[in-house]
């Protein structure tokens, strides 16, 4: 019988194949050895460090699940193992990397054109050009499929007139999928880096995700030609299609963000003496670490099967909300737990918690709203859509 461990306790290794855990366990190294040293100073100024991008192409971790093209071919297990571990450093690591893999190769891969797939798929594997997805606007959150954004055909080309809001890689990306209303109902355009009359601004002043460029995008009259039309996708089922893909990334993510505030939590409580005894000895603070080791194997029980369902071919939507309702939620209360356990330590960066929770907090937001997630699992289990 294995004895139980702090940092796995219920033997979730043994789960995974030698593969899984090689993979896994390079991407820690990587976080650990070249993405931890500067994520405070990044965090401290809002920026990325965009020189780590080659080094995440070169780890073959952007569209890591689909064959060809230069991509790896990987299973979804292996990619929801590698999100835990880009986000157990910060979740704007593990955005611009399921943005690029989730969001924008797999619709060009879905519902491209073969040009579009040569064109694109080969550079942004090696993390060449970098993508962004562009479905919410100023006005519209959860409810997509009210977009205002608009392209109308005109001779053989498209001209889209609208704005995107909170686009992640927005002010970074060579392409941008931008999905718009139509005659023909809403469509996905592949919309270029200097193409006339489309612009990007950073959106300043985050208190979240400050390691992460989030971006509106401007669309004025943007001409675009019939070649850079997604001609597989069809009205809102395509977009939706493809935030499932990034929705799992991240119900496994946040488990590593859930994790790496545990660690640290748990190393605290061990070293630091109140009442002449390290705090890790009260009951009180094993109450919070139980319950934050218990949420997190949980979480990751829940990510790994639905993983494997999803490998099998056998994984439904509402799985995935289920999972990013839950793991984000458990992952957030997890991360406050964690940093009462350090008290006024707590709050500084330089112990990592408090920035795993603000980002945490957008995370409950993005990708679908925990509320709205919770509706579709309502639906699904009671036949009523109660969003409007
Ligand atoms: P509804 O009528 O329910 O659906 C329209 C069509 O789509 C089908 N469908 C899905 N298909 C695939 N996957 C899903 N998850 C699907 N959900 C629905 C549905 O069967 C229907 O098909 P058909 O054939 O009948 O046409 O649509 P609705 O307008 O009532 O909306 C439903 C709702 C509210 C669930 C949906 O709009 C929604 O999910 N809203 C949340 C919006 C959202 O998640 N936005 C995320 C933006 S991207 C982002 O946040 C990136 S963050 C950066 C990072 O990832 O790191
Ligand atoms: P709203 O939809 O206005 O919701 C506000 C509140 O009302 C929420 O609590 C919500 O749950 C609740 N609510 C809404 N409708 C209902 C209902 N029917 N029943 C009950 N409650 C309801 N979008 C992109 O397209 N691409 C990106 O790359 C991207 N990156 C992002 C990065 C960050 C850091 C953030 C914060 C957001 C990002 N987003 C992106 C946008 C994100 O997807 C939206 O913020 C999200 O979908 C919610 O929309 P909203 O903010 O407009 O909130």
């Amino acid at each position: 019988m294995p004895t139980p461990h702090a940092s796995d306790f219920i033997d979730i290794n043994h789960l995974l194949t030698q593969e899984e855990r090689l993979t896994r366990d390079e991407v820690k190294k990587f976080v650990q050895k070249e993405f931890m040293p500067v994520i405070d100073e990044h965090y401290e100024n809002a920026t990325f460090p965009l020189d780590l991008i080659p080094q995440l192409g070169n780890l073959g971790l952007f569209g890591m699940k689909i064959d060809g093209y230069d991509c790896p071919g990987g299973t979804n297990v292996l990619y929801g193992l590698v999100c835990q571990e880009l986000e157990r450093g910060d979740s704007g690591l593990r955005s611009l990397v399921s943005v690029q893999s989730s969001l924008v190769m797999y619709p060009i891969f879905t519902f491209g054109s073969e040009e579009q797939k040569t064109t694109w798929l080969p550079a942004m594997a090696k993390g060449e050009k970098i993508g962004c997805f562009g479905l919410t606007e100023p006005d519209i959150g959860s409810d997509p499929g009210s977009m205002k954004t608009w392209a109308e055909k005109d001779g053989g080309d498209w001209v889209i007139n609208g704005s995107k809001m909170w686009i992640t890689n927005g002010s970074i990306a060579d392409v941008a999928i931008i999905w718009a209303q139509t005659d023909e109902g809403i469509k996905g355009f592949l919309v270029e880096k200097g193409m006339p009359g489309f612009e990007s601004e950073e959106i300043k002043k985050k208190v979240s995700f400050r390691a992460s460029v989030t971006s509106t995008l401007y669309l004025n009259n943007v001409r675009v030609p019939e070649r850079n039309i997604l001609p597989k996708a069809s009205g809102l089922k395509s977009p939706l299609m493809c935030l499932n893909e990034a929705r799992y990334g991240i119900a496994w993510g946040v488990m590593g963000a859930a994790s790496a505030c545990y660690d640290i939590a748990l190393k605290y409580a061990k070293t630091r003496k109140q009442f002449n005894k390290p705090i890790a000895a009260f009951q009180l603070t094993q109450d919070k670490l139980v319950k934050i080791m218990t949420e997190i194997v949980k979480g990751q029980l829940l990510v790994l099967h639905i993983g494997r369902l999803k490998d099998e071919g056998r994984c439904d939507h509402r799985h995935i909300s289920l999972a990013k309702m839950n793991n984000v939620s458990e992952a957030l209360k997890s991360a406050r737990t964690a940093r009462s356990i350090l008290g006024a330590n707590g709050i500084s960066l330089e112990y990592h918690i408090m920035r795993h929770i603000c980002n945490l907090e957008s995370v409950y937001t993005y990708e679908g709203t925990h509320e709205i997630h919770k509706l579709i699992v309502g639906q699904a289990l009671t036949g009523s859509a109660a969003f409007s």
